[in-house]
């Protein structure tokens, strides 16, 4: 009925048009409906009524976001700061889709903001690969591609990708560990770590930019596992540590704070202390505000941020290319780390001091998300 209307209204247009004299070229949007009308196929009355819609909707900007999925309070944050920057009242049009960490989800979504010709996607990428076919169609379709937090290392065809440094991330976890171990006297490292997702850029880069650290100094890595950045992965994991390798390991990194959770879960099930004062240092990264609260607390002994906040800067981006600028290509987050006490409060990474942030109840009720 919709679309019988929109045809309806074009016909009238175009004959009000005729009879003042004008060209539908020159009425704008009236020339597009004008020239959907004339194909008479519904679908472009559709398509005019769309137009038409655009063009009443006034200048709003639709940008299509290809988010990972929901699985971490991380990702939650990262979706709250895209909602909040990309709403109405700021120009902006959001189609929003999670992608529930289904690649072929995340895909198909792409595929479908190309269909709906927006005027920009975002993407943060499941994972890092199998990604040039679907930016060619974007690239083809004249529409920019703006990647965020997680890289896409096969493909190119994208304005800008703005993020954290995940190698930094693993190296400066690595360099605090040594850095504490030394000032606490232990000698001998036997570590446990639960990875993110397989594939995921951000699990890549912690878990070389942190191996690189052990390998140089000669600790030992008992093993290395998944837990998917999801609690349940990192209890899931920390419960088959627990059982394998009792009384052998006192540190345990966790690739984000909800694998942490997890963790202390089925550590305190399996009656293992940890945190200051226990018998595993037990470490995790993102620093959400609740995590960096068990800093303060003595449960982390250390959390390396990963800033969820990408929003504001791409909205900047897309500022940038609606005035015809181009953008930087990388574009770098600012991060903290954060530890529970004050034996080590800056360590040197790739040769740059950076700060460690002793937590205060005045840090963490400072923590943005
Ligand atoms: C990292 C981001 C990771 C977070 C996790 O930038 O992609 O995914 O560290 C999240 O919490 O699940």
């Amino acid at each position: 009925m919709k679309k019988l209307l929109a045809l309806l209204l074009s016909l009238v247009m175009v004959l009000c048009l005729a009879a003042c004299g004008g060209t539908a070229a020159d009425s704008g949007d009236a020339g597009d409906a004008a020239d959907d009308t004339s194909a008479g196929d519904a679908a472009d009355a559709g398509d005019t009524a769309d137009d038409a819609g655009d063009a009443a909707s006034g200048d709003l900007i639709t940008v299509g976001f290809a988010q990972v999925g929901h699985e971490s309070d991380w990702r939650t944050a990262s979706t709250k700061s895209a909602q909040d920057v990309f709403s109405e009242a700021n120009g902006y049009e959001l189609k929003f889709v999670d992608c529930d960490n289904d690649s072929a989800t995340q895909l198909e979504a792409v595929r479908t903001f190309v269909q709906e010709e927006v005027d920009y996607i975002i993407i943060d990428p499941i994972v890092s690969t199998g990604w040039d076919t679907v930016l060619t169609e974007c690239e083809d379709a004249g529409i920019p591609v703006i990647v965020i937090d997680r890289t896409i290392d096969d493909s190119d065809k994208y304005v800008s990708w703005v993020g954290s440094d995940f190698l930094v991330e693993g190296q400066a976890c690595g360099e605090w560990l040594k850095a504490y171990a030394a000032a606490k006297g232990i000698e001998e490292l036997n570590i446990l770590v639960i990875e993110g997702s397989v594939g995921a850029s951000a699990t890549i880069g912690r878990t070389d930019g942190f191996k690189e650290i052990a390998d140089r100094e000669g600790w030992t890595i008992l093993d290395s596992q998944s837990g998917d950045f999801t609690e349940a992965g990192g209890q899931e994991v920390m419960e088959s540590y627990c059982q394998s390798y009792e009384g052998q390991f006192n540190v345990v990194i966790c690739q984000n704070d909800n694998e942490a959770a997890g963790a202390m879960t089925a550590m305190d099930t399996a009656g293992v202390t940890y945190g200051v004062g226990g018998d595993v240092i037990l470490v995790s990264f993102d620093a959400n505000r609740p995590y960096v609260q068990m800093v303060l607390d003595g449960k982390l002994n250390a959390n390396f941020e990963c800033n969820p906040m990408a929003a504001p800067t791409v909205s900047e981006i897309i500022q940038q290319l609606e005035a015809g600028e181009t953008p930087e290509k990388e574009v770098y987050v600012t991060e903290s780390w954060f530890v529970a006490e004050d034996d080590v409060t800056s360590i040197t990474v790739n040769g740059e001091e950076q700060e460690c942030i002793v937590v205060t109840q005045e840090v963490v009720d400072n923590r943005p998300y």
